[in-house]
C-alpha cells in the first residue's frame, strides 16, 4: 500500500511562505479549500446571471438598471437584446454545470476529503494536484474575460451546437472569439480535470492504509472514485472536441461545418464537415458529465444519512454496485439527448433502451435510502435536511425522465420547459443540496467551528420551498407548448402563461436572496463560530481522527491510521458506544462486511 518512508520525507517539507502556503500549495487540503472558493463565487455569478434571465422572461423589454454597464451594445438603455439573452442563459449554464456542480462535490470536497478517508497523507501527484486547480481557474478566467471582450460570450447554449458555433461571427455576437473563449476555457478545464481524476484514483488504490480494504471505503470515496473513472473518460473526448472547434475558427478546419451552408445570405467556404460529430463528441461527454455532477453527491448524502441515522444502509456493497452501474451505463445512454437530430429512427429505440434501463440502479439507490430511513430515528440538522432535500429532488426530477425516455414523447416535449424543469431538479438542486450537505457537515473539520444550525435551518427550508417553487412549474409550461432558449413569450397562445412566468421569475429572487442566508452563516461562523469539538457527529470515517480540525499539514501527525472495521458500524450489537470508529481496536462481533 503506501510508502512509509516517503511519506516521511513528505512531512519535512511543510511549506512556510504565505506564497507555497496558501496560493501555489501542493497540499490536498489547501486545493480542496481553493476549488471550493471558486465554486462558491462560479456559484453566485451564475445565480446572478439566472435573475437577468428571469427578470427579462417574466417582463419583457423592461429595462434593467445598470445591465446597461455590462453591455452597451448587449443592452442598449439596460434593454436586453435578444442575443444578449443567449448570450447571459449561455454562460449562467457554463458556469453551473461546469465550475460549480463538477468542481465543489467532486474536485473540492473529493480534494479535501479523499486522501484523509483513506488514511494518506496527501495524493501521488501534488504537483499535478496544484496544476489541476490552477488550470481550472485559468479556465474560469478565459470563460469570464469573454464578457469583456469584443461582442460579448457566444449564445450557443453550453452544448455549444455546430453548425451555429463553429461558423464564425456570421452567426452572431460572441460566435467568432466568444466561441475560441469557450471552447478554450472547456478545453483548460478539461485538462484540469483529467489531472484530478488521476490522481483520485491512484489515492483510492495505492494510498490506502493498513486494514483499509476496498471495502471499507466510505461510500464518498467509492462515489468520488467511480466520479474519476467517468471524468477520465468523459472529458478526455470532450477535450479534443474543444480543440477540433477552435481549429475549425482558427485554422480554416471544417470538421463540424457541412458543405454548402448558407449563413446570413452567405454561402460559408467550409466543405465536408459533419454537425452530427459535434453532437456526438458532445453528448458521449455530455451524458456522464451530468452523472459526474450527481454521483459525487449521493456518496456525501449515504454518507451524512449514516451518520444522521445512527445506523448502516441496508446494503453497502449493493449501494456501491449500484453506483457502478450508473458509470457504465451513462455512457450507453447517450444517444437520449438526440432523439430528434435526424438520426435513424433505430438508433432512438437502441438508445432508448439502456436509458430506460439506467432507472434501475437508480431506483435501487433511492430505495436503499428511503428503505433505511424507514424507522430510523433521525438527527434533523442542516447536514442531514439537504441530504433528505437531495433524495426528494432526486426523486421528482427522475420521474419526468421516465417520459423523456421514450422517443415518441420526447419529440413532444424536446427543446420544452419541461427539460428544462426535469434537468434542473435532478441535477441542478440535486447537486447543490449536496454541496450544502456536506458544507454543514464537513465545516467543523475544514474549520474547527461549528456553522450556526438555526440560519442552517432557515435556508434549507427557504431552499427546499423555492427550488419546487420555480422548477416544478417548468413541467407545467413545458406540456403547453413553452419552448426552450427563448427570449420572449409574446405569441398568443403563449399569453397566458406570462403570469406564471411572472411568479417563476419572483420566486427565483426571493430563494437567491434565501442564499445571502448561507453565505453570511459561512464568513460568520468562520471567524466566530462555536469552537468545534473533535468528533462533533459522533461519526466513524477516518477524517474524524485526525489530531486537529482542520488536520495538521501532513492530515495524521507523521503517523497512519490503523483500519480495524467497516466505514459505517453504528448501533453494532454489544458495542461499547453507538458507533466504532474505523480506527478503533475494539473487538465487536457484529457484521463486519469487508
Ligand atoms: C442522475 C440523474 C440525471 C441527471 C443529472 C440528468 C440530467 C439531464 C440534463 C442536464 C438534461 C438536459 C440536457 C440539455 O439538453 O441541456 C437531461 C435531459 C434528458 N434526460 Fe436526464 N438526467 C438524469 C436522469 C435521467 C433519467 C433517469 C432519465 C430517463 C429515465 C433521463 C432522461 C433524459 C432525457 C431523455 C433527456 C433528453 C430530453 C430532451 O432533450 O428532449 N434523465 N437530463
Ligand atoms: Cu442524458
Amino acid at each position: 500500500m503506501h510508502d512509509v518512508a516517503g511519506h516521511a520525507a513528505h512531512a519535512a517539507h511543510e511549506p512556510t511562505s504565505f506564497i507555497a502556503k496558501h496560493v501555489f500549495s501542493l497540499d490536498h487540503k489547501v486545493i480542496g479549500k481553493q476549488y471550493y472558493g471558486m465554486a462558491l463565487i462560479a456559484a453566485y455569478v451564475g445565480m446572478f446571471l439566472s435573475w437577468l434571465m428571469r427578470i427579462h422572461l417574466g417582463w419583457t423589454n423592461a429595462a434593467i438598471p445598470g445591465l446597461e454597464t455590462l453591455s452597451k451594445t448587449g443592452a442598449p438603455g439596460g434593454v436586453m437584446t435578444p442575443e444578449y439573452y443567449l448570450q447571459i442563459m449561455t454562460m449562467h449554464a457554463t458556469i453551473m454545470v461546469f465550475f460549480v456542480l463538477t468542481t465543489a462535490p467532486f474536485a473540492a470536497f473529493g480534494n479535501y476529503f479523499l486522501p484523509i478517508q483513506v488514511g494518506a497523507e496527501d495524493m501521488p501527484f501534488p504537483h499535478f494536484n496544484m496544476m489541476s486547480f490552477w488550470v481550472t481557474f485559468a479556465g474560469f478566467l478565459v470563460l469570464m474575460s469573454s464578457f469583456f471582450v469584443g461582442d460579448g460570450p457566444t449564445l450557443g447554449g453550453w452544448t455549444q451546437y455546430a453548425p451555429l458555433s463553429a461558423v464564425g461571427a456570421v452567426a452572431g455576437p460572441g460566435q467568432g472569439t466568444g466561441v475560441v473563449l469557450w471552447a478554450t476555457a472547456i478545453g483548460l478545464f478539461c485538462i484540469g480535470q483529467l489531472l484530478g481524476s488521476l490522481n483520485f484514483i491512484t489515492t483510492t488504490l495505492d494510498m490506502r492504509t493498513k486494514g483499509m480494504s476496498m471495502w471499507r471505503l466510505p461510500y464518498t470515496v467509492w462515489a468520488w472514485f467511480i466520479t474519476s473513472i467517468m471524468g477520465l473518460t468523459a472529458f478526455a473526448v470532450l477535450m479534443p472536441a474543444c480543440i477540433l472547434l477552435v481549429l475549425d475558427h482558427l485554422a480554416g478546419t471544417s470538421f463540424f461545418v457541412p458543405s454548402n451552408l448558407v449563413f446570413n445570405g452567405q454561402l460559408q467556404p467550409h466543405s465536408g464537415g459533419s454537425t452530427l460529430l459535434w453532437q456526438h463528441l458532445f453528448w458521449f461527454f455530455g451524458h456522464p458529465e451530468v452523472y459526474i455532477a450527481i454521483v459525487p453527491g449521493m456518496g456525501i448524502v449515504s454518507h451524512i444519512l449514516t451518520t444522521s441515522m445512527r445506523k448502516p444502509l441496508l446494503s453497502h456493497r449493493v449501494m456501491v454496485y449500484s453506483l457502478g452501474a450508473l458509470a457504465v451505463l451513462s455512457y450507453m445512454v447517450y444517444g437520449h439527448h438526440m432523439f430528434v437530430s435526424g438520426m435513424n429512427p433505430v438508433s432512438s429505440v437502441v438508445f432508448s433502451f439502456p436509458t430506460l434501463v439506467i432507472t434501475i440502479p437508480s431506483t435501487i439507490i433511492v430505495l436503499i435510502l428511503l428503505g433505511s430511513l424507514y424507522g430510523a430515528k433521525l438527527r434533523i440538522n442542516s447536514a442531514s435536511l439537504f441530504a433528505l432535500g437531495f433524495i426528494s429532488m432526486f426523486i421528482t426530477g427522475g420521474i419526468s425522465g421516465f417520459f423523456l425516455a421514450q422517443p415518441s414523447i420526447d419529440i413532444m416535449l424536446h427543446a420544452t420547459y419541461f427539460v428544462v424543469g426535469h434537468f434542473h431538479l435532478v441535477m441542478g438542486v440535486a447537486a447543490m443540496f449536496g454541496i450544502f450537505a456536506g458544507t454543514y457537515f464537513w465545516f467543523p473539520k475544514m474549520y474547527g467551528r461549528m456553522m450556526n444550525e438555526t440560519l442552517g435551518k432557515a435556508h434549507f427550508i427557504l431552499s427546499f420551498i423555492g427550488a419546487y417553487c420555480i422548477f416544478m412549474p417548468f413541467h407545467y409550461l413545458g406540456l403547453a407548448g413553452n419552448v426552450r432558449r427563448y427570449q420572449a413569450f409574446t405569441d398568443d397562445y403563449l399569453q397566458p402563461l406570462i403570469p406564471l412566468h411572472r411568479f417563476i421569475t419572483v420566486a427565483a429572487i426571493l430563494t437567491g436572496l434565501a442564499q445571502l442566508i448561507f453565505l453570511y452563516n459561512l464568513i460568520y461562523s468562520r471567524f466566530w463560530g462555536k469552537p468545534a469539538p473533535a468528533n462533533p457527529w459522533e461519526a466513524t470515517t477516518l477524517e474524524w481522527s485526525t489530531p486537529s480540525s482542520p488536520p495538521p499539514f501532513n492530515n495524521f501527525g507523521g503517523t497512519f491510521p490503523e483500519v480495524h472495521h467497516d466505514p459505517h458500524q453504528y448501533s453494532v450489537e454489544g458495542a461499547s458506544a453507538d458507533y466504532i470508529m474505523q480506527t478503533s481496536p475494539e473487538k465487536v462481533n457484529g457484521p463486519d462486511e469487508a
